[in-house]
């Protein structure tokens, strides 16, 4: 059993990897929810659809969100009366968002939602949502607090952060088969995701840090930084908001009380006795993830390493 921990389309990149080069039966991923958030009365889960739709092989390849091919009509009529429209909701990614909803106020937790989903796209890895309550990001600049959807889609992540919470974190209870699927796992690996807006609040979730201490399983991380900058998304503008160091270093300071063993980029190479100096094996190598071919050998190295 493998258990993958993600966000969206950094994490997303590796698993795709994954699906060629691991039994999907095998795979255990658990993903961050707290940029989850409502828009047009329909409960977006956007880092879930990511992963789901990559391992249904459906998901935008150039974007890397949302669905392959998908038209834009219904988001076109709903700015015509007067909605927003700055999330580009597909019409055929509103299927699963409307029918995640509907199951939600069914009464069904966001863990068995999202089982369904999957069966439905005839994803055979399990996808796991980090918790099944409510956890929000919200990121707090000069100009006011902003849900993470809004920083980063909305404001372009231009604002400049002050901090980082996570909203319901304390109250979240890990969902349903996570802390027994890491101390069972044969490996645990962290995707190249935000370790501070993907990854944290993951971690941020009573047990779960605890369980990836505890394991005995190796536990094994990709730097989604490359010299100083990400190389998908903001992580490199939001490490230093909350006293991390934009670098493969303080990706694996950050992960120091549980992590065995960090893949660095080759241009970092000369942080590997920096980071072996925290205990935590450092190898450099290429992990630049543009096309299927470099998805493919990097999950490959991941596997080899573990
Ligand atoms: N990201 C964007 O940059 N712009 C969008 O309009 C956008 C729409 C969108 C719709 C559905 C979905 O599942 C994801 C979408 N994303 C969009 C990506 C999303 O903001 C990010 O993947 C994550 O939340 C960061 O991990």
């Amino acid at each position: 059993m493998l258990v993958v921990f993600t966000g969206g389309t950094g994490g997303a990149k590796l698993i795709e990897g994954f699906r060629f080069t691991v039994n999907s039966k095998d795979l255990i991923i658990i993903c961050n929810t707290a940029d989850d958030f409502i828009l047009h009365g329909l409960h977006i889960s956007p880092d879930l659809d990511t992963v789901t739709y990559t391992l249904a092989g459906i998901a935008d390849p150039e974007k890397g969100w949302g669905i392959n091919d998908d038209s834009f009509v219904v988001l076109e009529a709903l700015g015509r009366l007067g909605a927003e429209t700055w999330f580009k909701l597909g019409d055929k990614d509103l299927a699963t968002h409307i029918t995640r909803t509907r199951l939600l106020r069914e009464g069904r937790p966001l863990s068995q939602v999202t089982k369904h989903i999957c069966a439905a796209l005839g994803v055979e890895a399990a996808v796991v949502p980090m918790c099944d309550q409510r956890v929000a990001t919200l990121v707090t600049t000069p100009q006011g607090d902003f849900s993470f959807q809004e920083y980063f889609v909305k404001r372009r992540w231009e604002d400049e952060v002050k901090g980082i919470f996570f909203d319901g974190i304390e109250d979240a209870e890990p969902a349903p088969g996570i802390l027994d699927s890491i101390s069972k796992a044969a490996a645990v690996v962290i995707c190249p995701s935000n370790p501070v807006t993907s990854i944290g609040p993951i971690l941020g979730v009573p047990g779960v840090r605890d369980a990836l201490r505890q394991t005995q399983a190796p536990v094994i991380a990709v730097s989604p930084i490359i010299q100083g900058a990400s190389f998908s998304g903001p992580a490199h503008r939001l490490m230093p908001a909350v006293k991390m160091e934009a670098s493969a270093f303080g990706v694996a300071a950050a992960y120091a009380d549980f992590l065995d063993a960090i893949l660095i980029a080759r241009e970092d190479q000369s942080l590997k006795s920096k980071i072996q100096a925290l205990g935590i094996d450092a190898v450099a190598g290429p992990i630049r993830l543009d096309s299927l071919a470099h998805k493919k050998k990097l999950a490959e190295s991941v596997l080899s390493l573990c």
